[in-house]
């Protein structure tokens, strides 16, 4: 589904505005200085497309940002994502695999909106997501009782919270959006009860921590691509908080019980393996939280991103 196997678009997203805690605005920094892009390049062969900074989209926040259907930061988060879905797009219709590091999660409402529009443009394909994450992220405005966007951009970007044309999320259109038959969730263990009933009533495919203890991460993998089925192109979510705190304690909403660092490479390997893989992102890393475990949480952040990217 890329025009070659090595060209790379990296967009580095340091907005928090998705959430209340400072701090997860420095992880593209932080990712970047500990040698990520010469990873790519000199380690993994990637060609890589990089305007060499880390966006922050100052000019676009707004003077005043009032609450909006129980939304923080509509404006904001509603600016940003608009935005950097035509910086992922435009990286995405030249064929190209789109690597974004954030940021919060709210940030995917404008990758996964812009990869969808390119790849049904270049081939007339719809394309599935694989959410990692402890959390659904799938409240609408109004299940969600923090108010805190990046628990709701997958509610956004599957059309089941609507927002009119003159609203904040009203720039989505149809051609920006997946199917909520083609998104499979890994991970979870956090999830509120607005969006269980969310998932049942929609038939997504979710396999939480408890899936992952029965089957085993082998199987979890085999079920989730086979829900997607071979031969369709996927955007990958991956949230750091997936993975156990004892790996990445340094992220805004840690929850324990979750994902070795094996089992989340093992997720990202399996992912690149077959050969379908469109666009990553890389959130929710905060390497502000936690003295000690900061720089342990970005190199876990490094490895999922080497492992999706083909390295074993
Ligand atoms: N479900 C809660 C809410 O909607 C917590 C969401 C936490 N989200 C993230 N991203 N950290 O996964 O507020
Ligand atoms: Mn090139
Ligand atoms: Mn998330
Ligand atoms: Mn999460």
């Amino acid at each position: 589904f890329l025009s070659t196997k090595t060209e790379l678009g990296l967009v580095a997203v340091g907005f928090s505005g998705g959430q209340c805690k400072p701090g997860v605005d420095a992880a593209p920094m932080a990712l970047i200085e500990s040698g990520l892009v010469e990873q790519l390049k000199d380690d993994l062969k990637y060609d890589v497309h990089y305007d060499g900074q880390v966006h922050a989209y100052a000019d676009l926040m707004p003077k005043t940002d009032p609450d909006y259907r129980g939304m923080k930061k509509p404006k904001a988060v509603c600016a940003v994502t608009k935005q950097l879905s035509s910086q992922v797009y435009e990286h995405a219709k030249k064929g190209r695999f789109v690597l974004t590091l954030g940021g919060d999660h709210s940030i995917a409402i404008g990758t996964i909106s812009g990869t969808a529009k390119a790849i049904r443009e270049r081939l007339g394909r719809d394309m599935a997501v694989i959410w990692v994450d402890a959390h659904a992220d799938i409240n609408t405005p109004e299940t969600s009782d923090s108010g805190n966007i990046h628990g709701m951009p997958v509610a956004f970007l599957t059309g089941l919270a609507n927002d009119k044309p003159d609203a904040p999320f009203g720039w989505l259109n149809d051609d920006q959006r997946i199917s909520p038959k083609k998104l499979v969730y890994i991970g979870l263990r956090d999830v509120d009860r607005g969006e269980k009933k969310i998932l049942r009533d929609n038939g997504i495919k979710a396999f939480s921590m408890h899936d992952i203890d029965r089957y085993g991460i082998g199987k979890v993998m085999d079920m989730a691509l086979g829900w997607i089925g071979s031969d369709t192109p996927i955007h990958l979510s991956f949230d750091i908080d997936a993975l156990d705190p004892m790996w990445a304690p340094s992220t805004g909403t840690a929850v324990r019980g979750g994902l070795t660092l094996r089992e989340g490479d093992f997720i990202a390997e399996c992912v690149h393996e077959t050969g379908s893989l469109v666009a990553l992102d890389l959130v929710e890393v905060n390497p502000s939280l936690e003295e000690q475990g900061a720089a342990e949480t970005v190199r876990a952040g490094v490895s999922i991103v080497r492992s999706s990217l083909g390295d074993t």
